[in-house]
């Protein structure tokens, strides 16, 4: 299985694409390079602890014989210690002081100007060090990654994403949790609209409701993050975010923790986030998004409601689509009122009508595999949950988690089909292979996004192909 555990320890919400950049690395010294690959390997084993959004969209590739990478990547890791601490370290203590200076002359002016004291500034660094284990790093003197890894890497069906194992536990927490905190859900849905089931289900997706160890001092990653990483500017704005916060009261600076993402809490919000849309919803004026429940929970309704959540309305629904309906219909762009679809053939997959009200209002067509994996009319929620993390697939997880928290629903019907194997070099080639024909497929990344799949079943009929909309293994050879 691909996932077991929840972890906050992985890519992470909100921000995926922090994670979009690309793995690897180059470094001026042997040495680095070595311990990039030590890192590397270490870091997808930790990858295999839960789902990531992204890896769900890219299937970053064979997630089997984890046991022997670990083995292999410890034993690496050991001998490297043991061979080349004394030469790292000197490189590194070079590199710490750099980080010195870079905080008071780079950014303290920075944090002045946004409002912070410089007490409050000193007192946030005094204990903080570059975490040397995050990745993605770009110590001063070396080059950015390249891209070519991740375009090397595997693309395939998304069903690995939905393991029944890891939905199945979350579904049964989440119901027991349901009634432990019904007082403060109903509170909850009262004040913001937003249903418990789809609160809940984001709680256990982002740390398995608050069981998932959540280890890095936040401060420690983003100033990490900030001074050496690919995307410095994004981390150094949430880095003076994080002074706010600490300034705010809210939390002290050894109880700050997330993931290395910069991601924080039971919500994983990244500080920007936690500043707009974190709430104090038990009342002790502390918005402690690590510790009380209430305020994790209040903070993730809060948040969708902000992000435009329709009171009363559903997620969306599974459904069949009949062969004479074009798949290439999806989109947010492309919305018409559920009865509209419905009347072209599309019926639920439970055998029960929409809803009156669900009905009138408008939907969306939703293929996350094309004609290769289950079918959806999805509502406007469905892209408030994609708010929470850029990912059809995420969002779907979320919307199935919900329904099997609230009715005891199961997994969807529609089966996940092989489409055969791909590199997601393979499929960016055939974006732009469309791109070349005038077709809009977004962004040209390798992945297969509503646009791209769209694009590609308006292609397929106009070469006189029954449209999939999606790629697979089989059109490598006739788009070009
Ligand atoms: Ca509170």
């Amino acid at each position: 299985m691909r996932t077991k555990n929840c972890c906050a320890e992985r890519l992470t919400p909100l921000y995926h694409y922090v994670t979009s950049l690309a793995q690897g690395g180059r470094s001026t010294t042997a040495l680095l390079r070595c311990s990039h690959t030590v890192s590397s390997l270490l870091r997808s084993q930790q990858g295999k602890r839960a789902i990531s959004p992204v890896e769900g969209e890219i299937s970053a590739g064979p997630t089997e014989g984890g046991k022997l990478r670990q083995t292999l990547a410890a034993a690496i890791l050991a001998l490297l210690t043991l061979i080349s601490f004394p030469a790292l370290a000197a490189s590194k203590a070079e590199t710490e002081a750099q980080f010195r200076q870079w905080l008071q002359t780079d950014l303290w002016p920075e944090a002045e100007k946004a409002g912070i004291s410089e007490k409050s500034f000193n007192a946030a660094f005094a204990g903080v060090t570059l975490s040397w284990n995050l990745p993605d790093l770009v110590p001063p003197g070396t080059k950015p990654p390249s891209e070519q890894k991740q375009s090397q890497a595997e693309f395939s069906s998304p069903g690995a994403y939905f393991s029944e194992e890891r939905l199945q536990g979350l579904a049964a927490s989440g119901r027991s949790l349901a009634k432990t905190h019904a007082a403060t859900i109903r509170r909850i849905e009262k004040t913001y609209g937003v249903p418990g089931p789809v609160v809940l289900a984001i709680w256990g997706r982002e740390s398995g409701f608050g069981r998932a160890k959540i280890p890095h001092p936040i401060m420690d990653v983003l100033a990490t993050k900030a001074f050496m990483s690919t995307r410095g500017d994004l981390f150094r704005r949430e880095l003076i975010a994080a002074l706010h916060i600490l300034d705010s009261g809210d939390v002290r600076e050894a109880e700050m923790k997330g993931s290395w993402a910069g991601a924080m809490g039971q919500p994983q919000f990244l500080p920007t986030s936690f500043l707009k849309y974190a709430v104090d919803f038990d009342g002790d004026g502390r918005r402690d998004i690590w510790n009380s429940v209430p305020d994790v929970l209040g903070s993730i309704a809060h948040y969708l409601s902000k992000k435009g959540w329709q009171r009363g309305r559903d997620w969306g629904f599974e459904v069949s689509i009949p062969a004479k309906v074009s798949c290439a219909q999806e989109g947010p762009d492309l919305a018409k009122p559920i009865a509209q679809w419905a009347s072209t053939g599309i019926e639920r997959v439970s055998g029960k009508a929409f809803p009156a009200d669900e009905s009138k209002a408008s939907g969306m067509m939703l293929v996350p595999a094309g004609r290769h994996g289950p079918e959806f009319i999805v509502t406007p929620n469905f892209y408030v949950i994609k708010e929470y993390n850029n990912s059809d697939l995420y969002a779907l997880f979320i919307g199935n988690l919900a329904d099997r928290i609230s009715s005891g629903a199961g997994a969807f019907r529609g089966q996940f089909g092989d489409v055969g194997k791909m590199l997601r070099s393979d499929v960016l080639k055939m974006q732009k292979n469309l791109q070349a024909q005038g077709y809009d497929i977004g962004k040209a990344d390798g992945l297969a996004g509503y646009k791209t799949r769209r694009s590609l079943g308006d292609w397929q009929a106009k070469n006189g192909l029954a449209p999939t909309c999606f790629p697979d293994a089989g059109l490598k050879a006739k788009l070009r």
